[in-house]
């Protein structure tokens, strides 16, 4: 099997893909699965880089936005057949467009239920690319499956395309075909809001550079911010190994978006069994109510912060991981995220570097092979009026 795919090709080299050959077509469905309360150490986090965001299933919508959960597609997945594919997909809000002020996306088996790593099934990567200029990169995430919110300080939410390109990448390491669901939920509101208005997104990659023994980094080019505005949401994607993404404005560092890793063994078994390096947690509290089998492992941390845009609670993630041949050990399971973390001006030059750490956290295999390394980092700026602050 190929170790490195469609998607994760695309991700790492965030053009903009070509026109697809699939037609439009998903069901819709609103309904999610009902949330369970964890009471993880790092949704009490509120720490730059190091908070992850709740699920949806767990807060409300802000300022009357609607949520809408779109399913894009099932697909028999079995470890012989990674499922790699490209499709034109649709928003959640057609023709008429809206403000995508928050997503997150996950798999599910045919009964409803998550599909994760507590049962061999990994959404290894999906991205999401317009049309538009700047390469139209919208959206991207790994197995971590992150919630994106751009309305945690501020009014803004992504233009959202009636239609867009959808790349996909899901694993299992079971020969056994599995039949996984994958959807998006949506948090958007009309254009018309008042006060809302459109962020941009910044995708700095460090391309697929080969995997190597010890402590290293690599950076991604700078990209030059094209108009004064608020940082709004930032968030690396790693492989196994990954220790930080560092996010530097005019030279300075804004933004460390910790890598945090969990034992898979150790997932579901008690509060002591997945600490999270990072986040200097003596372990992971209340993981009881995670999905969990020690044996297959799910690393699942579920990460809930406490935000500035109000009281959090926890909520279940059975997922997250990668854990392809890692034989046991950590894995990421949660990327740290920042929100409302400054300012930028036009002109300004933004890079990330992301920093490995191989013999401290262990690399991830396909198949006996060290799989490439990633280091994207997705940058949300929220546009300010010109002239004030430059
Ligand atoms: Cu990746």
């Amino acid at each position: 099997m190929k170790t490195f795919t469609l998607v994760s090709s695309l991700l790492a080299a965030a053009y903009a893909a070509p026109a697809p050959e699939q037609a439009i077509g998903e069901a819709r469905d609103v309904t999610q699965a009902a949330p369970v309360p964890i009471d993880n150490p790092l949704m009490r986090s509120t720490e730059q880089g190091v908070k992850v965001l709740p699920r949806m299933s767990m807060t409300e919508p802000k300022d009357g936005a609607k949520r809408t959960t779109v399913k894009y597609g099932n697909w028999m997945v079995s470890s012989t057949k990674m499922m790699s594919t490209i499709k034109l997909a649709q928003g959640p809000c057609g023709l008429a467009g809206c403000y995508v002020t928050a997503m997150e996306a996950t798999i599910r088996y045919p009964d409803g239920k998550e599909a994760n790593v507590d049962t061999n099934a990994w959404l290894h990567h999906i991205a999401l690319f317009g049309t538009g200029g700047g390469g139209g990169s919208i959206w991207a995430a790994g197995n971590e499956r992150p919630t994106l919110r751009l309305n945690t300080g501020s009014k803004y939410g992504f233009d959202f395309p009636s239609a867009f390109m959808l790349m996909i990448d899901l694993m299992t390491e079971d020969v056994k075909p599995k039949n996984l669901t994958l959807e998006i939920t949506y948090e958007h509101v009309p254009r018309t809001t008042p006060g809302y208005k459109a962020a941009t997104m910044y995708w700095l990659t460090i391309g697929e550079p080969a995997a190597k023994t010890g402590k290293y980094s690599f950076s991604t080019m700078p990209s030059i911010v094209s108009g004064a505005g608020q940082l709004l949401y930032s968030i690396g994607h790693m492989h196994d190994g990954g220790d930080n993404m560092s996010l530097y404005v005019g030279g300075n560092l804004v933004c460390k978006s910790v890598m945090h890793y969990n034992s898979r063994a150790g997932y579901g078994k008690d509060a002591n069994g997945a600490a999270d390096e990072h986040a200097g947690m003596a372990g992971m509290a209340g993981m009881a109510g995670a999905k969990g089998k020690a044996a297959s492992g799910s690393t699942a941390a579920a990460a809930m912060p406490k935000t500035a845009s109000g009281g959090m609670v926890g909520h279940s993630h059975t997922k997250r991981q990668h854990a392809h041949g890692g034989g046991g050990g950590l894995h990421i399971s949660d990327p740290g995220a920042c929100t409302d973390f400054g300012t930028v001006t036009s002109g300004q030059s933004m890079k990330a570097t992301a920093f490995y750490d191989a013999g401290k956290y262990g690399l991830m295999e396909h198949n006996g092979a060290k799989e490439r390394l990633m280091g994207n980092m997705r940058v949300y700026i929220g546009p300010t009026s010109t002239g004030l602050f430059g």
